[in-house]
């Protein structure tokens, strides 16, 4: 009887904490799904390790109807002052992204209704940029030689925040759908890229793993089954 009690005591307190604590672990088989144009849905995310950056992989698999002359958001990092690794899809539909200051843009199938499997992937040293479409690599650019990414901002889904979580448009908000994202601190081999883009096991991403990857939700982002 005592036991039973001190049982519903801890699964109590248990909920209790639960119901506190806004940040969330892991989205292995889930996908986040933006349903309409807001300036006020966005995901968070808690990156592993500092975002201190001489070279990363970023991969995603998205969705989206959106299309024509609109640009939208992809992946958004931002430190007080300046956008430190932003990732567009442009007006003319190509796809770009930016590290502090003016961007470098490549000519791409368009993302669509169906799933794109997408990585990006830059190095400082060389400044060899490219993306990467269902395992695709599209040619490399030379971009930003000698750059570090800065730690200690803020990483957003959905948005792109010109302020610390303001200056929020809907009309450059992402709507669709997006799962699987992972980020290393590194550049992936082709192989394995092309083994992420197949379903197949590889190193997990030490920056964000979706699995195990920390985020918090607000506004309207649903987190279903990935069916
Ligand atoms: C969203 O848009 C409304 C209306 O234009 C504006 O008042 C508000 O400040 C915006 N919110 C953010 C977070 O930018
Ligand atoms: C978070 O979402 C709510 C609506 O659910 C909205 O009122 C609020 O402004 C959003 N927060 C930010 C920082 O945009
Ligand atoms: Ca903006």
């Amino acid at each position: 009887m005592i036991n039973k009690n001190i049982a519903v005591g801890v699964i109590v307190l248990l909920g209790l904490v639960g119901v506190y604590s806004t940040d969330e672990d892991g989205l292995g088989g889930k996908v986040l799904v933006f349903p309409y144009e807001t300036n006020f849905s966005f995901v968070k995310l808690i990156p592993d390790k500092a975002m201190s950056l001489q070279a990363f992989t970023l991969c995603m698999r998205v969705a989206t109807e959106l299309e024509g002359e609109r640009q939208f958001i992809l992946f958004a990092y931002r430190t007080p002052e300046y956008d430190e690794l932003n990732v567009w899809r442009e007006k003319d539909g190509s796809l770009s992204f930016d590290l502090r200051g003016d961007g470098v843009s490549f000519r791409l199938p368009l993302l669509s209704t169906f799933r794109t499997s997408l990585c990006l992937t830059w190095e400082s040293q060389t400044g060899l940029a490219a993306f990467w479409v269902d395992g695709r690599r599209s040619t490399y650019q030379v971009y930003k030689r000698g750059h570090t990414i800065r730690p200690e901002g803020t990483i957003l889904l959905g948005q792109d925040a010109d302020e610390h979580l303001g200056g929020l448009e809907s009309v450059q908000s992402f709507v669709g759908e997006i799962t699987d994202l992972h980020m290393w601190d590194y550049v992936l081999t082709r192989s394995q890229i092309q083994a992420l883009h197949y379903g197949h096991k590889i190193s997990r991403g030490n920056v964000f793993d979706w699995a195990t990857i920390q985020y918090q939700l607000n506004g309207t982002v649903l987190v279903v089954d990935d069916d």
